[in-house]
């Protein structure tokens, strides 16, 4: 079933991806897991999108059937923020020049069920629009969110700005999303980096403990 996932994602066979996740979950399969095999799906789509065999049209349509697999993931209640959020307040947001949010959107959720409060900023958020968030909401942490290369020069002046503000020191800034890597990560002077949504959490509680 998680070949079949994979594969009906990368086809943009929705009736395939929903036969395939309804399954999985009547199989007891964890909803990350479900999620992940979803961006493996990603994946084909990406490639078929560079080698021209999907267009525009072909993002926009998996961008659609995800939703549909999260609007089923969501009614497992998987994801509801049921703790009381104490833990600490995280803004999250995609920095200007990049529209992608469904990685940013499951790192919310895993992040709010997990006992943080987000400030998600949605997408196209400039580098002022952070720092704006994290003084008005006395935040301490920072996750970002890229897909897209053409926004590491707005990550870099994002970090810049908290750098200008004398604030680096007191907020943790992490990056995630499929164009991050390491030497990005050092290049825009973020402390830390993942492509894997839980590790959102996991970063949070490290800079939590930390202060
Ligand atoms: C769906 C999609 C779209 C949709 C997005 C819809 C939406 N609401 O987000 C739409 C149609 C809008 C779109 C538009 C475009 N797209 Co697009 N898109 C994709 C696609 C197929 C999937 C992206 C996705 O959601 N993946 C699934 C999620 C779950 O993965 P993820 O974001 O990496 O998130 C995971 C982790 O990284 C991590 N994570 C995410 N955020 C964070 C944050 C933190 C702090 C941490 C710790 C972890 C973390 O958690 C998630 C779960 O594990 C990718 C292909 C790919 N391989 O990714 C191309 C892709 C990203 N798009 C691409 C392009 C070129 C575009 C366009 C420029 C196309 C165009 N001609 O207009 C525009 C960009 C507009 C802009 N300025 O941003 C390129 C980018 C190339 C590049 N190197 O820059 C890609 C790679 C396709 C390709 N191979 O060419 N796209």
């Amino acid at each position: 079933m998680e070949e079949k996932l994979v594969q009906a994602m990368g086809d943009l066979d929705e009736e395939g991806v929903v036969e395939a996740v309804d399954a999985m979950l009547v199989a007891g399969a964890e909803p990350l897991v479900i999620v992940d095999l979803c961006r493996a799906g990603f994946e084909i789509v990406g490639k078929r999108y560079q080698n021209r065999e999907y267009f525009l049209s072909g993002l926009i349509i998996s961008d659609d059937i995800f939703k549909g697999v999260m609007d089923i993931l969501d009614r497992t209640g998987c994801f509801d923020p049921t703790q009381e959020k104490k833990l600490g307040k995280v803004v999250l947001g995609a920095p200007l020049g990049d529209v992608h949010d469904i990685g940013k959107g499951i790192v919310g959720k895993l992040l709010q069920y997990s006992g943080f409060e987000v400030i998600d900023l949605g997408v196209n958020v400039r580098p002022a629009g952070f720092l704006d968030a994290v003084v008005e909401n006395d935040a301490g942490m920072v996750g970002i969110s890229t897909l897209i290369t053409m926004a590491y020069e707005s990550l870099r002046e994002t970090v810049l700005e908290f750098e200008r503000a004398m604030l680096r020191g007191k907020v943790k800034i992490m990056l995630g999303g499929g164009a991050v890597s390491q030497r990005v990560s050092e290049y825009v002077g973020a402390d830390a980096w993942s492509r894997d949504a839980s590790d959102a959490v996991k970063f949070a509680k490290m800079f939590v403990e930390k202060e």
